[in-house]
């Protein structure tokens, strides 16, 4: 079937602002399909009958009237889809439940308020005069719940501030001041019922001039008609920087929660079930609008700062970051970091406050090898493409990881993920930052092509052109900062690897061979393991047997 916008009254042209289906979605009657919203009112229109989804005849930014196709519906699958949803449906919150949460927010926010009133009723002052704010004509609606007071004594309120909100079953309407002034009394409370007429509050209030409630009439023609779902957003659409402006000059925590927001009913609904105060969100939908995938993100975030502050912090309550002005002291240049640093630097965080690192170091007696080097460097002068210690470490390693395999494993939560491809990352100083390309296939190229590759990925890191292919799928990286110097340093282990070599600058040291100190090459090497799959013998074990390649590179080919 054909979905169309139906009767919304006096609107023509409306802007379609969210579309809440997609193709494929099974949906239930009465489930909202878009959001319109006019200069008055953000209405849904909720699906007349249960089905799948199956073309959208609108996009975000379409203006529809009545009658305006929206989407096909297949409800010929209705019967199947009745019967299996059936069981799954909830019954609707019970108004307990409501209130509940509502009450809950409501009481931290009176305890958070810095400047609650005091106990003694507001009197008028001469200037001002005490003025009923009622429940306006809201259409068919009757015995409607109050599900949040968004007004306190003492409060001062603008024109079009939001008093408080109710929920039908068809509808959430915000009712808005139609007076400026001081919360004198509230006369309402969540899980109230009210109809037209009802006393919400007075106020107190320097202002002559009273919008009457008659002002929401164009609202009301669309909550007159049974198939949308209108929020009486009015004074929030047509106010929003002065109701902003008023937070922002000191309104309260309370204040801004409710009285900035812009969503719409169903919205507003799943912020309140998952118990997200919409103030607290950066809106990016349309108009400032808070959207589903907004709270979507928002508790996402949320969980994962609550689960990081939880993991590291582990109950130690840990003292702020000092925060100083570094300009006192002297003259200071302030540089944002760079892309890469931003990135590299959040990996390096979490690697480093995740995996218990260990870092055992030993030393390679390399004499022979780099004796070896410069022969080969030598005679490959004319033909170019020098030979660095980092290609032999790559082969050398790749040989220690054969032998101890769990060193080129990924941990995934009980399971150690074993792999029998060797693939060696090595860090790279550019100019952007730290990256690590990722040489491929290691174990099956010799040290001259290994050689050869990783200076053309060290220069395409340093170039800025290294395609994310290859700084993907290493199983063991290596930390050379040989030359530059240095004797030993414990590098942070690349995730989801386990292990990490570092080495250093190498120095010729005298090495007692049983009989008399011998003038010798030495590497420092410092192998940083994951102490949840790596015991330290392991590790002690890996760094001899890399020792026993490097010091006879024949070692390599076993
Ligand atoms: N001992 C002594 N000399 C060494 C050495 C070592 N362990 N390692 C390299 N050298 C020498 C090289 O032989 C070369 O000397 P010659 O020019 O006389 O031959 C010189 O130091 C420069 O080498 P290189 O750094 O250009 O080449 P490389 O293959 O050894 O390293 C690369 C390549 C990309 C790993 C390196 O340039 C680099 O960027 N290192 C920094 C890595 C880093 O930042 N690690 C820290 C990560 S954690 O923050």
């Amino acid at each position: 079937m054909e979905v169309r916008v139906p009767d919304i009254g006096e609107f023509t042209n409306v802007p379609v602002i969210e579309v809440l289906v997609k193709p494929g979605d099974r949906i239930k009657k009465e489930d909202p399909l878009i959001t319109l919203e006019s200069e008055k009112a953000s209405m849904e229109v909720p699906a007349p009958s249960e089905g799948v989804i199956k073309e959208l005849r609108v996009k975000v930014g379409d203006r529809v009237s009545q009658g305006s196709e929206i989407l096909v519906l297949d409800s010929a699958s209705e019967t199947q889809f009745a019967a299996q949803a059936a069981p799954q449906e909830q019954a609707p919150p019970n108004q307990e439940q409501t209130s509940e949460e509502v009450d809950t927010e409501e009481s931290s926010e009176v305890m958070e308020a810095p400047d609650a009133p005091p106990d003694a009723p507001l009197a008028p002052t001469p200037s001002e005069r005490v003025v009923e704010l009622r429940v306006p004509d809201i259409g068919d609606f009757h015995d409607v719940p109050v599900i949040e007071v968004m007004i306190k004594p003492g409060d001062r309120i603008e024109r079009e501030s939001s008093l408080v909100a109710l929920e039908s079953e068809k509808a959430t309407m915000e009712v808005p001041a139609t007076s400026a002034g001081t919360i004198k009394d509230v006369a309402l409370k969540v899980g109230d019922k009210v109809a037209k007429g009802a006393l919400i509050a007075t106020v107190l209030s320097p202002d002559a001039t009273t919008v009457p409630t008659s002002s929401l009439s164009s609202t009301q023609s669309v909550s007159s008609s049974p198939s949308v779902t209108p929020s009486l957003s009015t004074g929030r659409v047509d106010n929003a920087d002065a109701t902003g402006n008023a937070a922002e000059n000191g309104g309260t925590e309370a204040a801004r929660s409710n009285g900035e927001v812009h969503a719409s009913p169903s919205i507003r609904r799943f912020a309140r079930e998952l118990g997200v105060n919409l103030g607290a969100i950066a809106a990016s939908g349309p108009n400032g609008r808070i959207t589903r995938d907004d709270i979507q993100n928002f508790v996402k975030r949320s969980l994962k700062e609550g689960a990081s502050q939880a993991a590291p912090t582990n109950g130690m309550h840990l003292a702020p970051w000092p925060k100083i002005d570094f300009a006192q002291y002297g003259p200071v240049e302030v540089t944002p970091l760079s892309r890469i640093k931003k990135i590299s630097g959040l990996n390096l965080h979490r690697n480093w406050v995740m995996i218990p690192h260990v870092t055992n170091n030993d030393d390679a007696d390399i004499t022979k090898l780099e004796s070896f080097r410069q022969k080969l460097n030598a005679e490959r002068a004319k033909t170019g493409g020098k030979v660095t210690i980092l290609a032999f470490l790559i082969k050398a390693a790749v040989a220690a990881l054969k032998t101890y395999p769990d060193f080129n494993a990924s941990l995934e939560g009980d399971t150690l993920v074993r792999k029998k491809y060797y693939n060696v990352g090595f860090a790279a100083d550019t100019p952007g930052g730290l990256m690590v390309p990722v040489l491929k296939g290691a174990d099956k190229k010799g040290v001259l092509e290994i050689a050869r590759e990783t200076a053309e990925l060290a220069a395409k890191a340093r170039e800025g052109k290294l395609p994310l292919s290859d700084m993907q799928g290493g199983t063991f990286t290596i930390s050379s900062l040989g030359g530059i110097g240095g004797t030993y340093f414990t590098p942070i282990i690349n995730a989801p690897e386990v292990a990490i070599l570092g080495v250093c600058h190498s120095e010729m040291k005298p090495v007692w061979n049983g009989k008399k100190f011998k003038p010798r090459l030495v590497l420092p090497l410092s192998l940083s393991y994951d102490h949840r799959v790596i015991d330290g013998a392991a590790a002690a074990r890996f760094n001899v047997t890399l020792s026993e390649v490097l010091g006879d590179m024949r070692r390599a080919m076993l």
